[in-house]
C-alpha cells in the first residue's frame, strides 16, 4: 500500500515536472514577429544580426551563471571553513600578491573575451552596405511616417502609419505598413519631426534613435517573409505606447506590385510623390 502510494506520488511529481518543463519550454519559445504571453526569450530572429545577438546574449547568460556559481562557492567555503567555531584564531594576512594579480587579470581577460563578439556585432550593424531598398523613417508624436524615395520609375511617395486599435496584435498593428522585399538589404534612414523617438524591430535585432535634426542610419536583411512588429522605444510622451511599427517582408514580386499600388494610393492621399521628389 505504502509502495503504491509512493509510486502514485512520484508519478504525480513526474507529471508536474513534465508540465512545468513543457510550459516553461513553450514560454521560452517566443513569437515570430510579435511577443507572446509569458515570453521569456527574444523573438525569433529573422536576420543574421538578430541571430548573432541572441547567441551572444545566451553565451553571456551562461558566463554570468558560471561566475555567480564560482562566487557562491567561494562564499560558502568561507562561511563553513572560517567561521568562529572551526577557525577560532583567524590569520592576520592582509596581502597576497599572487591572488591580487589574478583577481585583476582574470576579470580583464573575461571582459576582453566578451568585448570581441560584442564589437564584431556592433561593427556589422553600423557598417554601410550597398542598399537594395532605401526607406526614410520619420518619427512623429505619435505615429511614424515612411518615405520611399524616387528610384527610376518607382518610389516617390510617403505615408503615415498610425496605430490601428481594432486590429490584432493589440497596439502593435498599424493602418499602413512599411513593406520591404525578402532577402534584400534594406537601409532605413531615421529621423524625427518633433521629439526623440526610437525605431525598434526586435525580430531584426535592431533599434535606432529618431532624433530631430539628425539622420541616423541602420540596415537589415530579413531572411523570412512575414509581418513583424516593433514599437517606439524611446519614451516620447503621452501616446508613446501607441506608435507601433509594422514591417511586412514580402517576395520580390509582391514588393514590386505593392510599389506600384502604393504610389497611386498614397499620392492620392497626401500628394506624397511631390513631397518625396522635393527632398
Ligand atoms: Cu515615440
Amino acid at each position: 500500500m505504502r509502495t503504491s502510494q509512493a509510486q502514485h506520488r512520484s508519478s504525480w511529481g513526474l507529471a508536474a515536472l513534465g508540465a512545468l518543463l513543457g510550459s516553461s519550454s513553450s514560454a521560452l519559445a517566443a513569437g515570430i514577429g510579435q511577443p507572446e504571453p509569458w515570453q521569456m526569450n527574444r523573438q525569433v530572429p529573422v536576420t543574421v544580426e538578430a541571430a548573432d545577438l541572441a547567441t551572444f546574449e545566451n553565451g553571456l547568460h551562461w558566463l554570468a551563471f558560471g561566475i555567480s556559481l564560482f562566487v557562491l562557492a567561494l562564499i560558502l567555503y568561507c562561511v563553513f571553513k572560517f567561521n568562529e567555531k572551526t577557525n577560532p584564531t583567524p590569520s592576520r594576512t592582509t596581502h597576497n600578491t599572487m591572488i591580487e594579480v589574478a583577481w585583476t587579470i582574470i576579470p580583464v581577460l573575461i571582459l576582453v573575451a566578451v568585448a570581441i563578439p560584442s564589437f564584431r556585432t556592433l561593427r556589422t550593424q553600423l557598417s554601410d552596405p550597398k542598399a537594395d531598398v532605401l526607406v526614410k523613417v520619420i518619427g512623429h508624436a505619435w505615429y511614424w511616417s515612411y518615405e520611399y524615395p524616387v528610384e527610376g520609375d518607382k518610389g516617390g511617395f510617403t505615408f503615415d502609419a498610425n496605430v490601428d486599435e481594432e486590429q490584432q496584435p493589440k497596439l502593435l498593428a498599424t493602418d499602413n505598413d512599411m513593406v520591404v522585399p525578402v532577402g534584400k538589404i534594406v537601409k532605413v534612414q531615421v529621423t524625427s519631426g518633433d521629439v526623440i523617438h526610437s525605431w525598434a524591430m526586435p525580430s531584426f535585432g535592431g533599434k535606432i534613435d529618431a532624433i530631430p535634426g539628425r539622420l541616423n542610419q541602420w540596415w537589415f536583411k530579413a531572411d523570412r517573409e512575414g509581418t513583424y512588429h516593433g514599437q517606439c522605444s524611446e519614451l516620447c510622451g503621452a501616446r508613446h505606447a501607441y506608435m507601433p511599427i509594422t514591417v511586412r517582408v514580402v517576395s520580390e514580386q509582391a514588393y514590386a506590385e505593392w510599389l506600384t499600388e502604393a504610389k497611386t494610393k498614397y499620392a492620392a492621399i497626401d500628394n506624397g510623390a511631390r513631397l518625396a521628389d522635393a527632398r
